[in-house]
């Protein structure tokens, strides 16, 4: 989807910081990082939110859950991370692509605000 930042992040049309690439997904550092690491992990395959997901995306879903733990042990999160995914209004979803921050190199608090 050309109008889609995160696709375009995905193809390179629009640079990035990227942590992690392959076929499939990329991650890529935000822009304005909620923590010393706040990487986001995305599908190249346009999909708007985890309500939007298919039978056929099951594989790349895995994927992405995967490679997380490899991404974060290469951005040197050994003491722990956190993983999100805002979905929906409700949860503040501002870019309407798919995407799980990773972040890290804090102390977290809990219940997430
Ligand atoms: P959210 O879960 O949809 O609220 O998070 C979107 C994130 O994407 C947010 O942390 C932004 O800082 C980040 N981001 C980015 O890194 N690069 C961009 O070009 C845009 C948003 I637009």
């Amino acid at each position: 989807m050309t109008d889609c930042i995160f696709c375009r992040i995905g193809s390179h049309d629009i640079p990035s910081t990227v942590a992690y690439e392959d076929d499939k997904i990329i991650a890529f550092h935000d822009l304005e990082p909620q923590a010393p690491v706040h990487v986001l992990v995305i599908p190249k395959k346009h999909i708007e939110s985890l309500d939007d997901v298919t039978e056929e995306d099951q594989e790349l879903l895995g994927h992405i859950m995967f490679k997380i733990h490899e991404i974060a042990a290469d951005l040197g999160l050994a003491n722990g991370y956190r993983v999100v995914s805002n979905n929906g209004e409700d949860a503040f979803q501002t870019v309407k692509h798919l995407h799980f921050h990773i972040l890290g190199k804090r102390k977290m608090t809990w219940p997430p605000g």
